[in-house]
């Protein structure tokens, strides 16, 4: 299938990040009814859905096109290979309707530059991993999480992903990125908290266990999206 006849296919889906609730949901289930359920009870409360190898594994490349209709899709590939590769990756990522790809930085400036190369190319975002929100981050991406912060901003990145369980970092990626877009995991099931994050400085915060986890994932969506909300 060419790429045109596969970006005609995926026309339906919505492209760009909004920045209205600054709420992003993880949908790490793996069950596509389910996923398709969570995603529409969320929709109104969210600004994207991010899906990572546990529901693309589980569901097929497709469950992006499917969920796209609901809010863009950010594809939490955690791409880290060589530029041929990473462009190769990137590219299946954004023909299925994704509107952003999560990349590693630890690669280097060239696979940095062709996953922005890429995304270009499909008008979508990449988003730069600096330093990860759980406890082991600290052992080899913390002493090199600004620099990689500085890698996102030279290689022309759209934005990096930063820890909202050390508001600390947050605040000091934001010095470095500036303008970019940060998002920001680890609220509510790894102990961080959304208003703590936004008020360091993310645009945006990612949020999975705790809203698909939950007997009604619309109104804790909700709830989360109204604590962002009053910090503002
Ligand atoms: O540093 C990171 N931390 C993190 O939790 C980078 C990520 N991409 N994530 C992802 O965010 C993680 O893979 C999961 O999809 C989501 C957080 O989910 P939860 O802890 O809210 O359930």
């Amino acid at each position: 299938m060419t790429i045109l006849m596969r970006l005609k296919d995926v026309g339906a889906c919505m492209k760009s990040l909004r920045r209205n609730t600054q709420l992003i949901l993880a949908l790490d289930v793996t069950d596509k009814k389910k996923a398709h359920v969570i995603s529409k009870e969320t929709a109104h409360h969210v600004d994207a859905i991010k899906i990572g190898y546990p529901l693309v594994l589980a569901a097929g490349l497709e469950i992006i096109n499917d969920i796209c209709e609901f809010a863009p899709v950010i594809a939490d590939f955690k791409v880290a290979d060589i530029p041929n590769t990473d462009r190769l990756i990137c590219s299946q990522a954004f023909e299925a309707g994704a509107s952003a790809v999560i990349v590693h930085g630890f690669t280097g400036n060239d696979s940095v530059l062709e996953c922005v190369k890429t995304a270009k190319y499909f008008q979508g975002d990449i988003f730069v991993v600096t330093e990860m929100s759980h406890p082991g981050a600290v052992e080899f991406m913390q002493p090199k999480a600004l620099e990689l912060a500085s890698l996102a901003v030279e290689c022309k990145a759209s934005g990096v992903v930063a820890p909202a369980t050390r508001p600390d970092r947050v605040r000091e990626i934001r010095e470095i990125v500036g303008k970019l877009t940060i998002i920001s995991p680890g609220v509510g099931a790894q102990g961080g908290s959304a208003a703590d994050a936004i008020r360091a400085g993310a645009d945006h915060v990612i949020v999975g266990r705790s809203i698909y986890n939950s007997k009604n994932p619309g109104i804790e969506a909700e709830k989360i999206a109204k604590e962002i909300e009053k910090c503002r």
